[in-house]
């Protein structure tokens, strides 16, 4: 098994890496030393076993590819295109990019003027090399034995028939497809169709309400809305086509289709530009209405498939399960694209993972022998063996060191490396995990960049901090799945990513290089410690994660706002047992206004009906005044310590309008 403690398999005293982009400082350090290894136990050793069997190794292995990926980015990735079907080979420069607005617009390209479809590379070329007979997905359904899967032969016949489909009713390349479905296998088959056909999906995550789809629907004007009639989740039904009825009354669409005939089980591919669109992902920013990220072909379908290869070892042999929605970036690359473009078998699951009790994920992970296990440190379990899994994957959240050794100790049976993999939405793939079997974890570092990214940390003034520090997270030069616009708004894509810090792109999270504890007072929550090693502990904006769906703080603001007796409404995120973050809403209600147990559960209700059930407030504080600056901006560091009742950290709070909310709101805390 994978052993802990102060041993110094595989690990190698390397020099400093020169490269072409200056020092790569945050690799100086894969290299421990005996002066660490002494003085550490927190390190977690690959077994002599899995490193054997690994795809890297080594530190070494990984520092040669990883420093020929930064110093000659073309030539390392048009390698690994290469092994992907290009009705023809792209013929311009491999990569492009314009970081810095002030040399002019931001722009990213890669592989421009070649011509593939990633259905294309999911399906008919894993059919062709011998894989028309194994299984793509394994599906579970939400009730106890309701279950299917399909081979991919089965699953591009059932593309097809989506695609001819489509096509019949009028969808042309580039057009607009939502997607509102559950975890049903035809919401990959969905995602594939309209891949297959060239039109640009937009999922929308099945628990956002009639009032955000209608939002999101408005925005990309899809020429068709896919949907079902109705999904069980846990013992509840969710009827989604009357949802979707009310958001296409609210965004004043007419015709809509009950079902999908049966179409021809072959479909023409329509070969595409690997810059043209592939999808459109709505997410969540610190200000406004959700932001369409778009992610274009050729570059996501690479880095998509190289990422899932290397971050989880992956080997056809493999039984894959990542629990997370297709509703959400994670379940766009690690349910869908990034597996079966490897050809993996794949676990879908329709339910919840408490549903009908607790166990229910390792049921299905002793049902299926799932040996790669994808999912977020807030699922929480225990019994059964799960002897079939080898290697366990994090994210969306930081995971703490406790909740990493109870994973691997408990879940993985002390003998699975974890990939704690950090990304975003934006990012399209992995950008900070671990590649197990090359070297040691530390419980809750996701610890160094993949292939062709450059992490860097820097200050308020945006300038570049070396070794053991802490600051903000950005990158300083584009990989292949990076996001290229926020749909129908440039300037805001610019504004919020690229002009924070000029010549980088920011990701809104903190990062810290030194060994262990936060800096203190969260505007630095990531750190690169002394071996190099990033710890990520949340986002520097008003962004907040619940059970690792990411939600604007100003999302429900405004949502609640909208309540006609609320005046202001000011939220938070607060540390959550289950959830990772909580949602902490202060109410200032208009004038006469009396609090009651009735208003609090009508606001609840407005952001359940606005925005969707997982997004309602955890808790609802009555704040009479929010403490706020002269200027008027709240003050939303005294707001967090409220919440956390951290009562003796406020701070200084004489350059408060009114000193004084601040001891009415701690007076009211409990009401
Ligand atoms: C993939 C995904 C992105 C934000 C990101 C960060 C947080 C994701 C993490 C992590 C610490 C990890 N995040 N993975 N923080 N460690 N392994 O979750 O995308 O929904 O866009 O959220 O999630 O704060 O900025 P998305």
């Amino acid at each position: 098994g994978m052993a802990t403690g102060n041993k110094l398999r595989h690990v190698e005293s390397l020099q400093e890496m020169p490269s072409g982009a200056g020092k790569i400082s945050c690799l100086n350090a894969v290299i421990l030393g005996e002066a660490l290894a002494s003085e550490e136990n927190d390190l977690v050793f690959p077994s002599d076993d899995f490193a054997r069997q690994a795809h890297v190794s080594s530190p070494q292995q990984y520092l040669e590819m990883y420093k020929r990926s930064v110093e000659d980015p073309a030539g390392f990735w048009s390698d690994i295109a290469s092994e992907f079907y290009w009705k023809q080979k792209w013929d311009q420069p491999v990569c492009s990019e314009n970081f810095d607005f002030r040399k002019g617009n931001i722009s990213i390209q890669w592989f421009k003027g070649g011509l593939t479809n990633i259905c294309y590379n999911c399906l008919d070329r894993n059919i062709e090399s011998g894989n028309a007979d194994k299984i793509a997905i394994y599906w579970e359904g939400n009730d106890l034995g309701v279950e299917d899967s399909l081979t991919y032969a089965q699953l591009l016949d059932r593309v097809c028939q989506l695609a001819n489909y489509l096509k019949a009713i009028g969808v042309k390349k580039g057009d607009a497809v939502v997607i509102y479905l559950p975890m049903l296998m035809e919401l990959p088959i969905a995602m594939l169709a309209c891949a297959r056909i060239g039109a640009v999906h937009s999922v929308v995550f099945a628990g956002f309400s009639s009032e955000s789809l209608a939002q999101r629907i408005l925005d990309c004007k899809p020429k068709v809305v896919i949907t079902c009639n109705a999904v069980k989740r846990g013992a509840k039904a969710i009827h989604l086509k009357d949802i979707v009825d009310a958001a296409l009354v609210d965004s004043a669409k007419n015709g809509i289709s009950d079902f999908v005939p049966k179409y021809p089980p072959t479909c023409e591919v329509e070969w595409v530009d690997a810059e043209d669109p592939l999808f459109l992902l709505y997410t969540s920013g610190s200000t406004g209405k959700p932001k369409g990220v778009l992610h274009t072909t050729g570059g996501y379908m690479v880095y998509t498939a190289t990422t899932f290869k290397y971050a989880f070892d992956y080997k056809p042999s493999d039984i894959y399960w990542c629990t997370a929605d297709c509703g959400w970036i994670t379940g766009h690359s690690y349910v869908t694209y990034g597996p079966l473009l490897n050809g993996a078998s794949v676990v879908v699951f329709e339910g919840a993972p408490t549903y009908p009790d607790a166990g229910r994920c390792w049921d299905i992970v002793d049902k299926f022998k799932v040996t790669i296990f994808y999912t977020a440190p807030t699922l929480y379990v225990t019994r059964y063996s799960r002897k079939s899994l080898r290697v366990l994957g994090s994210v969306g959240e930081p995971i703490n060191p406790s909740a990493w050794r109870w994973f691997f100790n408990v879940v993985g049976n002390s003998r699975c490396p974890i990939s704690d993999t950090w990304w975003q939405t934006e990012t399209g793939g992995f950008m900070i995990t671990p590649l197990p079997g090359a070297w040691p974890l530390k419980p809750g570092s996701a610890t160094f960049p993949f292939f062709g990214v450059q992490p860097v940390i820097v200050d308020e003034k945006g300038v570049e901090i070396e070794g053991e520090c802490s600051g903000y997270l950005c990158v300083k030069s584009s990989w292949p799945g990076a996001f290229r616009t926020l749909y129908g708004d440039h300037e805001r894509y610019e504004t919020t990513y690229f002009k924070p810090f000029a010549g980088y792109y920011f990701t809104g999270d903190g990062c810290s290089r030194s060994n262990g504890q936060k800096i203190a007072d969260g505007l630095h929550p990531c750190f690169r410690d002394k071996d190099g090693y990033h710890w990520l502990t949340g986002r520097v904006d008003d962004v907040i994660n619940v059970s690792g769906h990411r939600i604007g703080t100003a999302e429900v603001e405004s949502a609640l706002v909208s309540h006609p007796k609320c005046a202001e409404a000011a939220v938070v995120g607060v540390e959550h047992e289950v959830k990772g973050q909580g949602i902490y809403a202060f109410i200032t209600l208009v004038e006469g206004e009396p609090y009651s147990e009735e208003l609090r559960k009508s606001l609840i209700l407005t952001v359940r009906k606005q925005i969707g059930a997982f997004a309602a407030p955890d808790k609802i504080h009555w704040a009479p005044g929010l403490p706020k600056t002269r200027s008027g901006k709240i003050m939303r560091r005294i707001l967090r310590k409220i919440a956390s009742r951290q009562l003796d950290e406020l701070g200084d709070t004489s350059t408060l309008a009114e000193p004084h909310v601040v001891e009415q709101l701690i007076e009211l805390a409990d009401r």
